[in-house]
């Protein structure tokens, strides 16, 4: 099973987005190992997006990050990664495919909505920085086996 971080952006929190964007995860089947809302400071920010300083959108990404609370999940399943980047759509809402959350519902790069990690050596590098290892919850589900062959 792989794990994922994702995180709702402070303009899905402000937006009133957060039940549709979970469900648009939940609804595939993968599995929430850990979740909560929070607010991210500077400090945490700069370590989450490390690999953007120094090009000229990381100040506006910090700002935005930090500017209001977000909820954060662990997802868990088979290709989490790839599923939950599939399911958020690209990068840029106007180049994400009809069905995906930043293209039902966002227009501009900086306003995206959500994270979603991009590997798995970003995952476990993520993941720690959000939730302590007693945070994240082991357990199975009845459907499990509808889900997962
Ligand atoms: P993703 O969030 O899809 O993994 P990323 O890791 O390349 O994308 O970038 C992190 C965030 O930074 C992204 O969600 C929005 C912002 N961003 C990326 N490229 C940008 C650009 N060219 N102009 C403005 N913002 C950008
Ligand atoms: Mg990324």
């Amino acid at each position: 099973m792989d794990r994922t971080l994702i995180i709702i952006k402070p303009d899905a929190v402000q937006r009133g987005l957060i039940g549709r964007i979970i469900e648009r995860f939940e609804r595939r089947g993968l599995l929430i190992a850990a979740m909560k809302l929070m607010q991210i400071d500077e400090s945490l920010a700069e370590r989450h997006y490390a690999i953007h300083r120094g090009k000229p959108f990381y100040e506006p990404l910090i700002r935005y990050i930090t500017s209001s609370p977000v909820v954060v999940l662990v997802l868990e399943g088979n290709n989490a990664i790839e599923i939950a980047r599939s399911t958020m759509g690209a990068t840029n809402p106007s180049e994400a495919a009809p069905g995906t959350i930043r293209a039902d519902f966002a227009l501009e790069i900086g306003r995206n909505l959500v994270h979603g990690s991009d590997s798995p050596e970003t995952a476990a590098l993520e993941v720690p920085l959000f939730f302590d290892d007693e945070e994240i919850v082991s357990y199975q589900r009845n459907t499990d086996p509808w889900i997962f062959e």
